[in-house]
């Protein structure tokens, strides 16, 4: 029984409908149509969310997950499959002439997030919900979420993602718990009593509002609440002063430069340029969000000093790391406590995750410009430095060396990942290698130094949006077979194994993957007027267009196939169709030719005759988590083809393997552990080990122009970069050829070529038993639970948070 029956809501919708629009619903668009509905639901979640509110246990600690992205995509269908009354929404509507899926194709993605560590994000939300964490997420509500992606022949085009612009019908604005936040200025020193006394003057205030979107966990009533926090300028007044004075346009560069901070989400992942906007990104949510909670906190205790048994906060990659010197700020200047007991509650309240190995990722801050921006929190974070500095040195007397390569502030910078570790209790990796990696080779000194403070927690996906709501057919195979239970538990789903033999299973696998395709295929014709087979091999790579995430190595597969079957070698080449999606930095000048290439290579292959039964290439525009939602389920196989130490976990590995796709992968981040799960017979690995390559980099005795010399296949390739019938420009590729030769190929692309050869021929000699392919993908399905969020969600739960 759920709360809601399906006569009582149509009437609740013709209602809403005519109290939004003043109309019938009968002559409305599906924009109103949607936007009705999403009120209407929103409604439905209030009493929840009330009840989750009222709930809270004084007693029970809570969570709160801070992150600079939530990647959360749409809400609706998910909503309503947790609220558990999706099924009876859809024929109520059904009986009003309304399809539901109409109207959720209607909302808008929530992309507040690069890739990876934002969609994580969400599935966290999603999984703390569903297994009843009262955990809240704090973030901030940029106007412009992740830029929208055009290709104009076959570049890419960055447009804005101005996703605000209709109506949000989740959020709700909370204009009366504002709360202020300081900038620049100076920190004036008074004495009481020898207590010193820190004021912040002469600041520039912003008033930061938040609005407060609910999180529905899996029928079991809870609602959560994802907090972000736009900045607008403190009040009028302050505009009314300056105009006084004539003072126009200090007046309007205040508003300005307030509004800036939640104007846009950068669209960087994995390069840092030490921007001032970003910082005061950073230190305008997480002050916000510090703020918050200690006022809600001292609510309900009185006791600040049992703030850690209460409260976890946990900050998502460095990006929220000044929430360890706020926190310090408010306990030592506002609740006046010592700084030996502010920091012993700061350290046991905040956890951090590090989600990158890759140097050019690592927050560091110019300490002239930090302090300028915040003067009192760099006070605070040069005390704890030299605090620390001094348990170093009594503990490594003389090491100069050691102590400056690990201090918080040296060379003029302030390192945010030592000030992470620093001040926080617990220190982890997203999967098993990783973890190792921090601990052996990134942040083995601190390892060293805080043993206990280091430990690993694998990611995981939300089964319920990336199985329940893409693929629900194959979610009705399931339960037909081992039941529903695998819902609530996941990694109860491996019970699907004993039925993957099983003909009929068999069968009905095969026919859900056809149908997905066929509806990919229909989406891509629809979108770019390209005929693709369903019955190719759906090959997909879909991620941030990165070096290391080797798009390259792909397209060279795809070259090496073309010519082998221009020259009559390409028998044994099962018709593929390769699917390519992902977004560049705006800046990242190799990352962006790389999509030229993937289009120039898409260009030539699809439109000569001699390759057009064996492979088509299609690179679709704008990738996000809304497409990843055709894409994925029409896949067969997933492309994981990272260097090896380089990707630290990846997710959309995870979202394929549970849609029954195979993984062609090197032994990089959770690749490892679905190797483990599902076997090797399983799965199709290749390539330099992680150990390899770290050795390599050590060495510099990798010469990539050995590699071209070796092999007559490469060299090929490399030729027809420059060959005018890919590249009408030669210019275009010089960059990737200079990444190969001058550069002496970072990422081991022609390394790997000829292994990742020999992976792609064994893909097409499995392919042609069927039957077996089906089973493959099974165990594949089978052995995904593992990566279910609800599993590392309890971990956390357990092992970090302490709930
Ligand atoms: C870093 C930076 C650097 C400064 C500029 C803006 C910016 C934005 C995002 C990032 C985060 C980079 C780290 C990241 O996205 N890591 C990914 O995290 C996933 C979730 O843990 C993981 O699966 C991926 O392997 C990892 O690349």
């Amino acid at each position: 029984m759920t709360f809601i029956n399906k006569e009582d809501f149509k009437r609740d919708f013709k209602n809403k409908y005519l109290q939004i629009h003043g109309e019938e619903y009968t002559s409305g668009t599906l924009e109103e149509k949607y936007v009705a509905l999403g009120f209407l639901v929103r409604e439905y979640i209030t009493k929840q969310w009330i009840e989750t509110k009222k709930s809270y246990d004084k007693d029970k600690k809570q969570v709160y997950y801070f992150s600079m992205e939530f990647l959360l995509g749409k809400l609706l269908s998910t909503s309503l499959i947790n609220l558990g009354i999706r099924e009876c929404l859809k024929e109520g509507l059904k009986e009003l002439n309304i399809d539901l899926e109409e109207l959720e194709e209607v909302e808008e993605d929530q992309g507040l997030g690069n890739g990876g560590l934002g969609r994580l994000a969400a599935c966290f939300l999603d999984s703390m919900a569903s297994v009843n964490i009262i955990g809240n997420g704090c973030g901030i509500r940029y106007k412009y979420g992740f830029f929208r992606q055009k290709i104009v022949d076959g570049y890419q085009v960055e447009m804005p993602d101005h996703w605000l612009k209709g109506r949000n019908v989740w959020e709700i604005k909370k204009s009366n718990k504002g709360i202020i936040v300081k900038f620049g200025g100076k920190v004036k020193v008074d004495s009481d009593n020898g207590r010193l006394i820190f004021t912040h003057i002469n600041y520039e205030p912003v008033l930061a509002i938040p609005y407060d979107t609910p999180i529905v966990g899996y029928k079991n009533g809870i609602v959560n609440t994802l907090r972000l926090w736009s900045a607008e300028p403190l009040n009028n007044e302050f505009d009314y002063l300056a105009f006084s004075r004539g003072e126009y346009l200090k007046a309007i560069e205040y508003k300005n430069s307030v509004e800036a901070i939640s104007q846009v989400l950068y669209p960087d992942d994995n390069y840092l340029e030490g921007r001032v906007l970003r910082l005061k990104q950073q230190y305008f949510f997480v002050s916000a969000g510090i703020q918050s909670i200690i006022r809600h906190f001292k609510k309900n205790n009185n006791d600040i000093k049992e703030l850690n048994n209460k409260i976890a906060i946990h900050i998502n990659d460095t990006h929220p790391s000044l929430a360890i010197p706020e926190l310090m700020r408010i306990l030592l200047d506002e609740e006046g406590l010592s700084f030996e007991e502010a920091f012993y509650i700061t350290e046991n309240t905040i956890s951090y995750t590090n989600h990158t190995i890759m140097k050019e990722a690592l927050e560091k801050w110019p300490v002239d410009m930090f302090k300028s921006i915040l003067p009192r929190i760099y006070m605070i974070i040069e005390e704890l430095n030299e605090r620390f500095c001094k348990k170093l040195w009594d503990k490594y007397y003389g090491e100069w060396d050691k102590i400056s390569r690990m201090a918080i502030i040296s060379n003029s910078n302030i390192h945010m990942a030592h000030l992470a570790i620093v001040g926080s209790h617990s220190v982890n990796g997203v999967a098993k290698l990783h973890t190792e990696i921090l601990k052996k080779e990134e942040m083995k000194e601190f390892h060293k130094f805080y043993n206990e403070k280091f430990n690993n927690k694998t990611n995981g996906i939300t089964h319920r949006r990336w199985l329940m709501k893409i693929n629900p057919s194959l979610t009705r195979v399931i339960n037909e077979s081992i039941g529903e239970e695998w819902i609530k538990e996941p990694e109860r789903l491996i019970d699907f194994k004993d039925y993957v033999k099983d003909k009929d299973i068999i069968n009905s696998l095969k026919v859900i993957k056809l149908k997905n395709k066929i509806a990919l295929s229909n989406f891509i014709k629809e979108s770019m007027n390209i005929d693709i087979d369903p019955r190719s091999i759906f090959d997909t790579q879909v991620k941030r267009i990165h070096g290391y995430k080797r798009q390259l190595l792909n397209v060279f597969n795809i070259l090496d196939s073309y010519n082998r079957i221009i020259n009559g070698q390409g028998e044994d080449i099962h018709p593929r169709t390769f699917i390519f999606g992902g977004k560049a930095a705006p800046g990242y000048l190799f990352a962006k030719k790389i999509i030229k290439l993937i289009n120039s290579v898409a260009y030539v292959v699809n439109n000569d005759k001699r390759v057009s039964d064996k492979i088509k290439v299609v690179f679709l525009e704008n990738y996000r988590v809304s497409l990843g939602e055709i894409i994925i389920p029409a896949s067969e196989v997933s492309e994981q083809i990272s260097t090896a130490s380089k990707e630290a976990s990846g997710t959309s590995n995870m979202k394929f393997m549970m849609n029954g796709a195979l993984t062609i992968a090197t032994l990089d981040g959770a690749n490892i552990e679905i190797l483990d799960r599902v076997g090797k017979e399983n799965i199709i690995t290749f390539g330099l080990s992680a150990k390899e390559v770290i050795e390599y980099y050590k060495t510099g005795n990798y010469n990539s122009r050995d590699e071209i010399n070796k092999d007559n296949r490469i060299k090929i390739i490399i030729d027809q970069l420059s060959n005018p019938k890919f590249n009408k420009d030669f210019s275009d590729f010089q960059v990737i050829y200079h990444n190969l030769i001058t550069a002496n190929d970072e990422f081991f692309v022609l390394k790997d070529f000829n292994e990742y050869i020999k992976a792609q021929d064994t893909i097409n000699s499995l392919y042609k038993d069927e039957n077996r392919w089906n089973e493959i993908s099974g165990v594949n399905i089978a052995s995904s639970g593992f990566f279910s969020s609800d599993r590392t969600i309890n971990q956390y739960k357990e092992d970090v948070w302490k709930v």
